[in-house]
């Protein structure tokens, strides 16, 4: 019982001295919309994008999983200058599941364009804030690279994640790095809905609970 109150007092000293209006999550994918009345407001960039999406996603004009997985992987191995052990299926479906709006278990055309931006956008974090080159995000690059994409937290928080995402050396990869940030922005969003009145704290119930962590 000590134990626990221990493990709760820790984690609410954790997360107290964090401002959540500080965040900077990206905004969440706009909801599904007719194919035709999508493609009749495209911009050229879009139409150009959907195209190359339609190569990836295949028939079913959605991105599962393993589909991402390889696409992730191929680009990875034209990138030397990242250091990675190749993106797993397991963050590739966590990844799925947190971009999955529409819960349809895949994602869709706007899904992905949101995380493909997002990992665009992060690569130069990455990259900026490797000061070393050495291709990975050490324990003392990390705090700078999150704030690039958006997220200041406080030491303990960026301690929590090194334990959870990086190696035992501290060093955080390329695959492992994304997959934390697809993650934390993901929650970072979740939060801001549920904040209706945008006071800093939510209420759940067990079923609201389990619905956000079961599928992440
Ligand atoms: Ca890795
Ligand atoms: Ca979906
Ligand atoms: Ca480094």
């Amino acid at each position: 019982m000590f134990l626990a109150r221990q493990i709760i007092g820790g984690i609410i000293s954790v997360v107290s001295d964090i401002d959540p209006s500080q965040f900077l999550p990206s905004d969440p994918p706009p909801a599904r919309r007719p194919l035709a009345y999508s493609e009749a407001h495209e911009s050229s960039e879009e139409k150009q994008f959907r195209q190359v999406f339609k190569q990836l996603a295949g028939e079913d004009m959605e991105v599962s999983p393993k589909e991402l997985m390889d696409i992730l992987n191929r680009i990875l191995s034209r990138n030397s200058n990242l250091k990675t052990d190749g993106f797993s299926i397991e963050s590739c479906r966590s990844m799925v599941a947190v971009m999955d709006s529409d819960s349809t278990g895949k994602l869709g055309f706007h899904e992905f364009k949101y995380l493909w931006n997002n990992i665009k956008k992060w690569q130069t974090s990455y990259k900026e804030y490797d000061h070393d080159d050495s291709g990975v995000i050490s324990s003392s690059e990390l705090p700078g690279a999150f704030k690039a994409a958006g997220f200041p937290l406080n030491k303990q928080l960026y301690q929590l994640i090194v334990r959870r995402y990086s190696d035992e050396h501290g060093n955080m990869d390329f695959d492992n790095y994304v997959g934390c940030l697809v993650r934390l922005d993901a929650m970072c969003r979740a939060f801001k809905t549920l904040d209706k009145d945008s006071n800093g704290t939510i209420s759940l119930d067990i079923k609201e609970w389990l619905q956000l962590t079961m599928y992440s």
